[in-house]
This record gives C-alpha cells, structure tokens and sequence, in this order.
C-alpha cells in the first residue's frame, strides 16, 4: 500500500478563497486510477482552511468566542474540499471513505496525542480507500488546534507501514533553497534523510508550517525506513510514474 498526499497548494488556488483546481483533482485521480495501487489518500487544505484558520488565529488555540465562527467556517469549508475529492475519486470509480481527523483524532498543545486508526484498518479489509485530510481538531490544553495533513501522513505511516509515500506539491521536489526567491535552486533527486535541508517557512498564508513544516515531517517518515518522493503535482504524470515506480522528475528520500 502506498499513501498518497495531495497538498492544497496544488488541489486549490492557496491565494484565492476556497477556490479548488477541479480538472487538476480530476487529472491526479485518473492517475491513480490508472496506477492500480491500493492507496490511503490524505489532501491538505489550501485555501479551504489556511486563510480561514489564519484570520481566526485558530492554530492559537481557543481564546475567545469570536473564534467560534471560524472553527465553523474552517471545519465546514475543508469538508467542502474534501468532498470535491471525493466527488472525483468516485466519478472514476474509486469508491472511498472519507474520514474527517475532527472524528479520530485528539491533540494536546497542539502535538497528536491520540489516532483512532480502527476505520482506516476496517476501510482498507475491505477494499475501500481511506480518505482523510488536514482539519481543524480538539485540544485538550488549547481547546482546538489544527491537525496537519502531513502530520496525520506521519502517523498513518508508522502504523501501517506503507510500500512508499509520495507527496504531491507545487514544484518539482526539494530544493537546497527556497525556488520561489532563489533563481539558481538546486533540485535535490535522491537524498539521505539526515542531509534534508532546514527550509524556510512559506511565504503564503500557511499555519500548518509551509514547506519547513512538511520537510520535517518527511525526515521523521524517512526514519521508519520509508522512501518518500515529492513530486510536481501540476506536471502530468508525476504521480503516475511514482506510484508505478517509474523514475520521474522528482525528489526520492531514502527511508533507513
Ligand atoms: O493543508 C491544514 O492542513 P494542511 C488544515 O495539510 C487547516 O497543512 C484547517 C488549515
């Protein structure tokens, strides 16, 4: 089994309100479709929840009623997202669960400090795929935080122990600066765990930590002796060619 991250710098226009890239969902699915692969799939939030999230300082934790409508704005609007999702796994006849974290998971100062991965196990025996996404959860210190795609990618991965884990971004892997400002970035296309580099915090409204965040997440899944690709979701067949094992345009990270 593979898991699969879409992030919500490809799946939506992160600069524009709930804005999703339908035809780049439906694209992603049909390369999935076509790999075959038995897949746990996990989408961020773009701007379904960053922008949201970010005007109601809800990665704060709870600290005043005014934040009440925007945990209802957040949960609501990336429920919205993921059911365009799911809308498109099933027009290609990938019939899935979907698994909001709000359900399943429980944090404490903002570390997961409880996973419920029953359903994910239940789904799975019988053939349905999973399909989970970045939510905003309860807290038992802050009241509510913030549940991180990628967190929960890490977590999904030290317990079911994937084949390989591939997340789908914006550019074409990891870079040894920041491509975004630096025109001269390397592309790095295999590298041991130990050697990632300590990126920046995205420039974009993120509160879940932007690429730093998600490099960190990648080094701790790499240590469970998982290889993790990145790859360019906005290029066709990237994802295709990784979940397939064909050598694409990418960054591999090797687990050990
Ligand atoms: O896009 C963030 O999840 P991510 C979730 O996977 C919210 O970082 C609600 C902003």
């Amino acid at each position: 089994m593979i898991i699969v991250k879409l992030g919500g710098s490809v799946i939506t226009d992160k600069k524009r309100e709930n804005r999703a890239r339908k035809k780049v969902i439906d694209r992603l699915v049909r390369e999935i479709k076509k790999s075959k692969k038995e897949i746990i799939l996990v989408h961020g939030a773009g701007s379904f929840g960053h922008i949201h999230a970010k005007e109601y300082k809800l990665d704060r934790g709870f600290k005043s009623r005014n934040q009440l409508k925007g945990f209802h704005i957040t949960h609501s609007s990336v429920r919205i997202l993921n059911q365009i999702v799911m809308s498109s796994l099933y027009n290609h006849d990938i019939f899935s669960v979907s698994l909001p974290p709000l359900s399943f998971v429980e944090m404490n100062n903002g570390k997961l400090k409880y996973i419920d991965l029953k359903c994910f196990e239940e789904s799975i025996s019988i053939g349905l795929t999973p399909v989970t996404f970045g939510d905003i959860v309860f807290d038992d210190e802050l009241g509510f935080s913030i549940c991180s795609g990628d967190i929960l990618v890490l977590n999904l991965s030290r317990y079911f122990k994937p084949e390989k884990v591939i997340f789908v971004i914006d550019e074409d892997g990891i870079f040894d600066k920041d491509p975004k400002k630096y025109k001269d970035a390397k592309l790095l296309r295999e590298i041991k765990y130990d050697d990632l580099p300590v990126a920046e915090k995205s420039i974009y409204t993120d509160v879940t930590g932007g690429m730093g965040g998600k490099i960190e997440v990648i080094r701790e899944i790499a240590k469970e002796d998982i290889d993790v690709l990145v790859v360019n979701g906005n290029k066709r067949d990237r994802l295709f060619g990784s979940l397939t094992g064909k050598k694409v345009k990418g960054t591999l990270v090797i687990g050990g």
